[in-house]
C-alpha cells in the first residue's frame, strides 16, 4: 500500500489544492503540518521552502502541478481531468492560470517583499493582490462563460483539476474582502464544490493546525 504524507499549513492554497486530489480520489494521507518554512528541517524535505510536499513511499514530490498530476497517474480513477482531449487542455489551461500566473505573484513571500524590502503600505499590497485578482478572475469567467456546453463544475460534471485550484483562489480573495460580485459563472462552481467532502474537508478550516479562536 501506498503511504501518502502531505506537508502543509492549514492557509496553503497550493497544499489545499493537493488536499482536495487526495480526497477526491478517496486517498488517506497523514497531514504533516509545517512548523517552519525556513526550518533546515523542513528544507530537507523541499529545498525551495515552499509549500506543498507530497513523501509518497518515502520519496518527496514538490510543486502542487506535479503532485496531482502525479496522483492522476498513480490513481487514475475517479479521473480529475476530462475524457475529451480538448476539454483536458482548456482545463489544464484555466489550472495554469491560477498556478502559474496569479498564484505566484499574489503570494504571501511576494506580498511581504512588497511591504519589507519595497515598503508598500497595507492598502498598497492589498491593491496589489485585488489587481492581480482580477485579472486572473475576468479571464477565468470568460473562459467558462464562453463555453458551448454548461457543466456542473469548471469542465465537467464531477470536479477535477480545475475546481481544485479555484477554490482555494476563492477562499484567498474571501480572505482579502475583493468583490467577487462580478464573476457569477466562478461562484456558481464555488456553490457547487462547497456542497461536496472533498473541498469542505479541504478547507483550511478543517485542517488540524487551524488556529483555535
Ligand atoms: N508553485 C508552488 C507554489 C508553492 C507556494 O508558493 N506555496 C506558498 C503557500 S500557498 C508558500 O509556501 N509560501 C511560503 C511563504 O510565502 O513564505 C506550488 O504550486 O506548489
Amino acid at each position: 500500500m501506498t503511504t501518502l504524507r502531505l506537508h502543509t499549513r492549514y492557509q496553503n492554497s497550493a497544499g489545499q489544492r493537493v488536499r482536495i486530489v487526495l480526497n477526491l480520489k478517496g486517498l488517506r494521507y497523514e497531514y504533516v503540518a509545517i512548523p517552519s518554512l525556513s526550518s533546515p528541517d523542513y528544507r530537507k524535505i523541499n529545498a525551495q521552502g515552499l509549500m506543498p510536499a507530497l513523501e509518497i513511499d518515502g520519496r518527496v514530490v514538490t510543486q502542487s502541478m506535479a503532485i496531482m498530476e502525479l496522483l492522476e497517474e498513480l490513481f487514475p480513477e475517479p479521473g480529475i481531468l476530462p475524457a475529451d482531449p480538448l476539454l483536458r487542455a482548456e482545463s489544464r489551461a484555466f489550472a495554469n492560470v491560477i498556478t502559474s500566473d496569479l498564484h505566484p505573484i499574489n503570494n504571501n513571500r511576494i506580498r511581504r517583499y512588497l511591504g519589507d524590502v519595497l515598503k508598500a503600505d497595507e492598502a498598497e499590497i492589498r491593491a496589489w493582490y485585488r489587481h492581480w485578482l482580477s485579472e486572473a478572475l475576468t479571464s477565468l469567467e470568460l473562459q467558462l462563460t464562453r463555453q458551448t456546453t454548461r457543466f456542473q463544475f469548471c469542465f465537467a460534471d464531477r470536479p477535477g483539476l480545475a475546481d481544485a485550484c479555484l477554490i482555494p483562489q476563492i477562499d484567498n480573495a474571501r480572505r482579502f474582502e475583493c468583490d467577487l460580485s462580478k464573476y457569477p459563472r466562478l461562484l456558481a462552481v464555488d456553490d457547487e464544490c462547497r456542497k461536496l467532502e472533498a473541498f469542505i474537508q479541504a478547507a483550511p478550516q478543517a485542517q488540524p493546525d487551524y488556529p483555535v479562536s
